[in-house]
């Protein structure tokens, strides 16, 4: 498998779950700032929408969408527990928690990195983000992960989100089980291992 990613982007959450699972993959740069590999290939010619997480397969099929991608990666190797197995209501929690971090964090932090976003609209993002935060801290109240005990593939893209806060000025420091799970999801030699292969580690 090729998986195409921008150093520190939402490619960050299939990066963590394919070093989690243990699969042979190749990780190929695709700048979000140039659409170009290092080869100069445009990324258009592969993604006809220009981002990133892209997932090329053995097979030469290719899968778009990060919640998608890391549901095929997790379902390829069962024994690990990335995702519970499909049809269980722990697997329809695993989707709910995909859905709500790629709609309502996700896609919230978007317009703070646009610098055609008009300034007055960035405080009303940040606590839109602010709310949907506070009850995720709920959440996280007497857990190790969002699903529980383990690990799974939705642990990789709220962390991989919640990295955004202070590049955007959001402050999260009040926090304290979101904190306490960032700092615990960045210990995993996995995480450790992608943002060290996306050059985001000293
Ligand atoms: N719906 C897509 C959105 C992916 C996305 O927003 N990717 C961003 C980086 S986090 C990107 O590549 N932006 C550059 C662009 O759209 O040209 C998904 O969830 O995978």
């Amino acid at each position: 498998m090729k998986l195409f990613y921008s150093p520190g982007a939402c490619s960050l959450s299939p990066h963590i779950v394919l070093e989690e699972s243990g699969l042979p993959y190749e990780a190929i740069l695709a700048s979000t700032k140039s659409h170009k590999l290092q080869d100069g290939t445009d990324f258009y010619t592969l993604n006809p929408l220009g981002y990133v997480p892209l997932l090329e397969l053995d097979s030469g099929e290719r899968l778009r969408e990060g919640p998608a991608i890391v549901q095929y990666v997790a379902d390829q190797v069962p024994d690990k527990r990335l995702a519970p197995p499909a049809g269980t209501l722990e697997r329809y929690r695993l989707q709910e928690w995909l859905t709500f971090i790629g709609t309502e964090l996700h896609k919230s932090y978007s317009p703070l990195f646009k610098p055609s976003t008009p300034e007055e609209y960035k405080p009303i993002a940040r606590e839109h983000l602010d709310k949907r935060y506070a009850w995720v801290d709920e959440q996280l109240a007497g857990k190790t992960y969002l699903l529980g005990e383990t690990f799974t593939a939705a642990d990789a893209y709220l962390f991989t989100v919640t990295g955004w806060a202070k590049f955007t000025g959001l402050d999260l420091s009040g926090y304290e089980h979101l904190q306490a799970f960032q700092a615990r999801v960045a210990a995993r030699p996995a995480v450790q291992a992608a943002l060290k292969a996306e050059g985001l580690l000293k």
